[in-house]
Parts: C-alpha cells; sequence; structure tokens
C-alpha cells in the first residue's frame, strides 16, 4: 500500500493538505486525495497541539452530507476507503479532480462574523440590503448568498453576485450555484436545528467536472467550514459560543495570548474537552456513532 509521503502533494491548507492519486495530471479528470489534519486554529492561528480525531470527524461529516445532499447537487466524493493510506484511514477522502470555480460561495441564514460588520456600517452584505434594526446573531428573514473572493493569503474579500458571475464569466452558472448553495444551506439548517444545533453560515466550493457538470467539492458542512451554535442559550444580542472551538476561545481569553500568532500549546483538559465537542457535534448532526466510522474506515 502507498504511503502518503509517496503522493505528490498538490496543495495545503492552515489545517489540511491535498494529494495526487493518479500518476500523471491531466487537466479534466483524475483522482485527488484530500486529507485533514487533527491542527486547530483559533483567531486564524494554528496551535501547535492537536485536538486528537478531528479530521477524522470532520471527513465523517463531509461525508455524512455528501451522503445526505446527493439529490441537491452532484459531489467530488469518490472514496474513503479506496486508495487512502493506512496512515490517513478515517481522515481522508478519494475525490475527483474538478475544473474549480474561483469564487466561495457563503451562505448565511443568520447576522455574525463579518457579515454583522459589514451591516453595521452599510445597512447590507453583499449588495444585499438587509432590514434594519437586526441585532448580532439574529436569524435574517431567509438565508441569503454572500460570495467571496479567494484570497491566495490574507483574508477572502466580500463581493457581490454580479462580480462573482464576471469571475466565474458566466452568470447563469452563477444565479445556479446561487440557488443550489442556498438549498443545500437550508437544507442542512433545518436538519441540524431538527438535532439541537444551529447552522449559521457555512461556505460551499464548487467546481465543473469534465462533463461541465456542475458538483460541490472541497469538504461540506464541517465545523471547519461553518458557525454552528448549540440551540441551548442561543440569544441575539451578542457573539454566540462556537460550538467546536469554544473550549479554546475560552481558555486563549484568560491565557495572556494576545491572539497574535504563534498561537500557543493548548493544555491536556481543554484538548479532551475540545475532541469531545467534536465527537458530539458529529453524534447529534448525523445520530450516528463516531465509532462505527472508525470501523467503517478501518480507523479502529
Ligand atoms: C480544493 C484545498 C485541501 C488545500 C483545490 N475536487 C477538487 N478538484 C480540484 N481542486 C480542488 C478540489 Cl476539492 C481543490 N482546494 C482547497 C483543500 C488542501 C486546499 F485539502 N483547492
Amino acid at each position: 500500500m502507498t504511503s502518503l509521503a509517496d503522493l505528490p502533494l498538490i496543495a495545503t491548507g492552515k489545517v489540511r493538505e491535498m494529494y495526487s492519486l493518479e500518476e500523471a495530471q491531466n487537466a479534466g479528470g483524475g483522482r485527488l486525495l484530500m486529507v485533514a489534519s487533527d491542527r486547530i486554529s483559533t483567531y486564524d492561528a494554528v496551535h501547535p497541539t492537536p485536538i486528537p480525531d478531528k479530521g477524522r470527524v470532520l471527513t465523517a461529516l463531509s461525508v455524512f452530507w455528501f451522503q445526505m445532499t446527493a439529490d441537491i447537487v452532484a459531489n467530488h466524493m469518490i472514496s474513503a476507503t479506496d486508495g487512502v493510506p493506512e496512515e490517513a484511514r478515517g481522515r481522508a477522502l478519494a475525490v475527483r479532480r474538478l475544473q474549480m470555480l474561483p469564487v466561495e460561495c457563503i451562505v448565511r441564514g443568520y447576522i455574525t462574523g463579518s457579515g454583522w460588520k459589514d451591516y453595521q456600517a452599510t445597512g447590507a452584505v453583499s449588495g444585499i440590503e438587509l432590514p434594519a434594526g437586526l441585532q448580532e446573531s439574529e436569524q435574517l428573514p431567509e438565508p441569503i448568498f454572500t460570495p467571496s473572493t479567494k484570497a491566495e493569503e490574507g483574508h477572502d474579500e466580500a463581493i457581490d453576485l454580479d462580480q462573482a458571475a464576471t469571475l466565474v464569466g458566466d452568470p447563469e452558472l452563477m444565479a445556479r450555484v446561487r440557488d443550489v448553495s442556498i438549498e443545500l444551506y437550508s437544507f442542512a439548517a433545518a436538519h441540524a436545528r431538527d438535532h439541537g444545533v444551529i447552522l449559521a453560515d457555512t461556505k460551499f466550493e464548487f467546481g465543473l467536472d469534465g462533463d461541465g457538470e456542475l458538483v460541490v467539492g472541497d469538504e461540506v458542512l464541517t465545523p471547519d467550514s461553518s458557525r454552528y451554535w448549540p440551540a441551548d442559550g442561543y440569544e441575539v444580542g451578542h457573539g454566540q459560543p462556537s460550538f467546536d472551538k469554544q473550549y479554546v476561545r475560552d481558555w486563549a481569553a484568560g491565557s495572556g495570548w494576545d491572539k497574535r500568532p504563534p498561537a500557543p500549546p493548548i493544555p491536556d483538559d481543554v484538548v479532551a474537552g475540545t475532541r469531545q465537542r467534536y465527537v458530539e457535534a458529529y453524534e447529534r448532526i448525523t445520530g450516528k456513532q463516531f465509532a462505527d466510522w472508525l470501523a467503517l474506515t478501518g480507523a479502529a
């Protein structure tokens, strides 16, 4: 069996890596291996301490959502076992290589984060005028599509639908991407809410396959690509605790760290509590046992 070290490394993110599974990189096809690490970032900085099983929980959640939403839009998932080296079991996914669209597709059901900042400054987000008098973390009258650029480094920049259509080069395709994004969010938010979790917002990435078909790629509806809040204790008027990262943020707030890189090591009890939160998020949202994912993928 191939090991990760033998595969060509194609791209690295803050907390994951992508490898090629093909000998040659033909442009219109081939398989990639996306590997989620156990690294965690808060305030945009990656901590030196891993959260055991975080990569496996995120991969398992992505697979759950790919399966649940396959009739909304095609996705890039091929297998969580075929082509996956032993050392990456449970935290890797073989996927179809796509021609990715050059925009981040964000859907917001609640007003928070950069959307809240933009709303306070202008009354609008991504060119979408919102009702006056919204409070921080309030649910929006309906989910909104707020695309952004894909910055190579630094922060993505909010753009409106017309600017996204220009970047993609096809206004009709962009309108379909918006509609599909909102449908994916609405489906997932309703499911999560039934399981006691608020899906405040999320980010999708789309591509085209060799036949020109629209396909959702990357990771979907994970805590790293979304804001999940516990429904218990939700209240408007202030920022909400993150379902997964709140223990780390609470600890960091009292640690004296100024929130600039380098991020400090995380104490053992905070690591353990955070791992438990990730597993709890998976089990609550999916209604499945995390141990079953480990067995299914040969990780345990
Ligand atoms: C995903 C990313 C990661 C670093 C490119 N199916 C696809 N086909 C072509 N490209 C991509 C995908 Cl998912 C693609 N990214 C984001 C993922 C590490 C960057 F695991 N970039």
